[in-house]
């Protein structure tokens, strides 16, 4: 008997080169894109790969919804009430940890990692890890500008985990 995911035709595909990040296809989706004012100039351009993403997966600028919390930390919570409203396909969660001098750095990141993996679970809504785990500044800058923008491919993932879960459900 074949489940309603084995028997999708989209996302769960891929595997079969049929669907990858290159056709994926968007333009009825809905992305809710949440980002940190901490790192704000960081953040921003990993958003901007974000939009590049989307728009190549024909995502309209009007199915676009974008909000902004203070920190990491706030992410998986500000995720559940976005999830909880029911208006997006798929959530991306962006933002972007620098290790400090103390342990700060491994609690937010370990607790936002999997509060946003919660989320995702008990919702049904896919909401993608866009959180950058960094050592330092130029590990930053190496991951959210040029041709290794992290952005580009959260968009992507998105759109591919919103399509598995209309698939789905
Ligand atoms: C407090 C803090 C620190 C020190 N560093 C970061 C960071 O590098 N990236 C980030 O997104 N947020 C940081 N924050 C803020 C916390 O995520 C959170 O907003 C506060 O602890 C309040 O809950």
């Amino acid at each position: 008997v074949q489940t309603p995911l084995l028997s999708s035709k989209t996302a769960l595909q891929a595997a079969d080169s049929d669907v990858s990040f290159d056709n994926l296809d968007g333009s009825q989706m809905r992305i809710g894109i949440i980002k940190t004012r901490w790192n704000e100039e960081h953040v921003n351009n990993l958003v901007a790969g974000i939009k590049k993403g989307l728009k190549e997966c024909k995502v309209s600028d009007t199915n676009i919804f974008e909000t902004s919390v203070p920190g990491s930390f706030e992410l998986p919570m500000a995720a559940r009430f976005l999830a909880l409203t029911g208006t997006c396909d798929a959530i991306i969660t962006t933002g972007v940890l620098i290790k400090g001098d103390t342990m700060h750095f491994e609690f937010i990141a370990d607790a936002v990692a999997k509060g946003i993996m919660n989320i995702g679970l008990q919702t049904s809504t896919p909401v993608v890890f866009g959180v950058l785990t960094c050592q330092n500044e130029q590990q930053v800058k190496d991951r959210s500008t040029g041709d290794n923008n992290h952005g580009y491919d959260w968009g992507k993932t998105a759109v591919e985990m919103a399509l598995l879960r209309t698939e789905a459900l």
